[in-house]
């Protein structure tokens, strides 16, 4: 029985039969409307071909510096470095048209590099570190820009693909002659060495957590030529796939460096072949712009320009304009006050209690920072533990609350104890944070507000609710106990996983722990760093978790794996046991039904009907807690050229994607000297630091 059928509601919202209710307990209501707040700055609207195609040009040009490394016999001459048709930039689409070459961006972060081995799963620190080095086959961070006519992933690493007359095969055709920054060839080997032993080894999970079922549950890749794969599906034409090809889920690694140490061809261990690449190992072969020559624990990681990149602009300038990028390892909260301060280029302002401060401090005419507002698509819900059959191996105390979050009653009652305006307003007080009951967020194409459940703040429905649940203070210390055959009848007891790496992670995360406790709940912190947040959520070790939502609930096409638990591995709240045994509930096989209908179709209507009824099932059986949504902004140094108006902080992807920064430069006026390795280039896989021309 579905919390659908037992909660009354006012008929008009969504049709819904009214149900039984007890008394006190108070239904389900329209989503309150969000305090207005305008996005500064609209995208100049166009077609992907506008943006780039691939061809050979006439002739092609470096950096002088570079040049001298060809002189000296150390590089060939550019043009053998590039495919026979490079992926080319048209200027016409650049705002501010062809770039010149030299300087920096300096971007701050608050992760931390674990390796390179980023399709076995390490981190390198977030913050667009892995986005600039790791280069997938389709690409979707700038689509933000793109016709909605013309709407579907860019091509990248692939240059084309076609459908299958039966459209259950996909042919995929790469680009050819492209070489991996130290000069190897990159070639279809690449994308099975990816494939057979990081999505299908079950030992593996790439970063971003690529698995068959991100393709398709049973979808299978061959190499059917040098530079071709071909996909074979198990439903016809299932096209959302192209946008798990793009950053995440398939970018694949240099195979000529990596498969001798993967366990399949050596005596390495699954653990030994993840950590085969630390920080400190230097010029690790990239697709991407630039290669890390430098780092310091703690401090810094530096990257030159890749001398192999495959990229050009029209005017045959090989890609990228900088020379160098800089990713300063520090703290998400000062990547905010560096970036106002012009001692750091970039950043996603995305803390909304930084909100008033940078404001401020942009406002000022002499600012070196532009800072601007996107869409309201930052937002937090909490996550409940819904395995009960033994993922993680739980002890008897997280097993009765795994078993309180299948309770329909438990969570409503967890959700009306929630004050959202509240939550939001601990935050920061404005226009910004709207109530956000989970889910798919307004504002986005695939959003319905009749379909969307909303179950307002009241410590009393939530009281009704708990007792419902068979909870209740049987001790009279205030908080509410098991019932007696339940851990002795010991009081309930949750543990909230947050990280700690952001300060708006914390202060929801206290918000959830002081509301339940007025509602008689019990709720211990558990506040990690991103990284070991990770492996904790990964191993099952938590209870509730407080998580800032990804780009399932925006676009919907980009991961629409995350919206429900499609795979015994896909979905973070609800894994399979050992056994791969997955036990879903009801309403979650009908939300699973409904997300591979959606990937299974490519016509618009019937996606939008889908995510209607997704939203429903979401909302009204409260799968996830929604906090708090609101915009972010840009915030990027003067100095720089070609930033796309509009660019959104999130989206398809992270503005690090999105801002295409490849094509991004600083005017030969406006350079500043903060490169700190001039001349340089990065030298052979493992050797220490960049390398001289002479
Ligand atoms: C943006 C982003 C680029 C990951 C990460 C970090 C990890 C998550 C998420 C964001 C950081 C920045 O987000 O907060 O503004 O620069 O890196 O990747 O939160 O802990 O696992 O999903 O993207
Ligand atoms: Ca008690």
């Amino acid at each position: 029985m579905n919390l659908f059928t037992r909660v009354a509601s006012a008929a008009l919202l969504v049709g819904m039969a009214p149900g039984v209710l007890s008394a006190q307990m108070v239904g389900a209501t329209s989503v309150p409307p969000a305090p207005a707040f305008d996005a500064q700055g609209e995208p100049v609207f166009v077609n992907r071909a506008d943006v780039f195609e691939y061809r050979a040009l006439d002739s092609y040009s470096e950096p002088d510096f570079v040049s001298a490394f060809v002189a000296a016999g150390k590089l060939p001459p550019v043009a053998e470095r590039l495919p026979a048709e490079p992926l080319v930039y048209s200027t016409a689409n650049m705002p501010d048209g062809a770039g010149v070459y030299g300087d920096t961006m300096r971007h701050v972060i608050g992760g931390r590099p674990e390796g390179w081995n980023y399709i076995a799963g390490n981190s390198q620190g977030w913050g667009g570190i892995d986005i600039g080095m790791y280069e997938c086959l389709t690409r979707t961070g700038p689509l933000f820009m793109i016709n909605s006519e013309d709407l579907a992933p860019m091509p990248n690493l692939a240059k084309g693909w076609e459908w299958s007359e039966d459209g259950m095969q996909l042919v995929v055709n790469l680009i050819e002659g492209a070489k991996w920054s130290d000069g190897d060839p990159f070639d279809a080997d690449d994308l099975v060495f990816y494939w057979d032993h990081h999505v299908m080894d079950p030992e593996i999970t790439p970063l971003n957590g690529a698995s068959q079922d991100t393709f398709g549950p049973g979808t299978t890749m061959a190499k059917t030529g040098e530079f071709q794969v071909t996909f074979t599906f198990t439903t016809p034409r299932p096209e959302a796939v192209l946008y798990s090809m793009a950053y995440g889920t398939f970018c694949p690694g240099p195979s000529h460096i990596m498969a001798p140490l993967h366990p399949a061809n050596s005596e390495n261990s699954y653990e030994d072949y993840r950590n085969a690449f630390p920080p400190d190992y230097m010029n690790f072969p990239v697709m991407g712009a630039w290669v890390p020559v430098e780092y310091r624990s703690d401090d810094i990681v530096v990257l030159r320009r890749n001398p192999y990149y495959w990229k050009v602009d029209d005017t045959g300038q090989q890609l990228p304009y900088l020379n160098e990028m800089h990713y300063r390892l520090s703290t998400w909260a000062d990547r905010d006050v560096q970036a106002v301060a012009g001692t750091g280029d970039f950043s996603n302002l995305e803390q909304a209690e930084n909100y008033v401060e940078s404001l401020r401090r942009a406002a000022d005419a002499d600012s070196p920072a532009r800072l601007a507002f996107g869409p309201r698509t930052i937002g937090y819900s909490m996550y409940m533990n819904y395995s009960a059959n033994g993922w993680g191996e739980p002890d008897e105390r997280r097993q009765a609350i795994r078993e309180l979050n299948r309770n329909a009653d438990f969570r409503m009652g967890v959700t009306q104890a929630v004050d959202r305006v509240r939550m939001g307003e601990s935050l920061v007080k404005g226009p910004f944070t709207a109530q956000y009951p989970g889910g798919i967020y307004a504002g986005t194409s695939f959003y319905d507000e009749g379909s969307t459940v909303f179950y307002p703040y009241s410590l009393e429905s939530a009281a009704a609710h708990f007792a419902a649940a068979g909870l209740a203070d049987t001790d009279g210390d205030g908080f509410l106990n098991h019932p007696a055959d339940v851990l002795g009848g010991a009081n309930v007891q949750i543990t909230l996983l947050a990280n700690t790496d952001y300060s708006t992670d914390g202060n929801l995360a206290e918000g959830v722990v002081a509301m339940m406790e007025e509602a008689g709940i019990q709720v211990v912190l558990n506040m990690l760093s991103g990284n070991d947040l990770d492996a904790t959520r990964d191993s099952g070790r938590y209870d509730w978790m407080v998580r800032r939502n990804s780009s399932e609930y925006i676009t919907v096409l980009q991961r629409p794996t995350d919206l429900a638990p499609v795979g015994p591995q896909t979905a973070w709240m609800h894994m399979a046991n050992d056994a791969g045994e997955i036990d879903l509930m009801d309403f979650e096989a009908e939300m699973v039904d409904t997300v591979n209908a959606f990937i299974a179709t490519n016509d618009p209507e019937e996606r939008a009907e889908l995510m209607k009824t997704y939203q429903r099932l979401h909302t009204e059986n409260v799968y996830s807690v929604g906090l708090t949504a609101y915009p972010g902004a840009l915030i990027i140094n003067k100095r720089f050229s070609n930033i796309p108006p509009g660019a959104p902080i999130f989206m398809y992807n992270w503005a690090e994607d999105n801002i295409i920064r490849e094509r991004v430069f600083v005017a030969a006026d406006a350079q500043a000297d903060h490169e700190l390795h001039p001349g340089t280039l990065p030298g052979a896989p493992g050797s220490v630091g960049p390398m001289m021309a002479n």
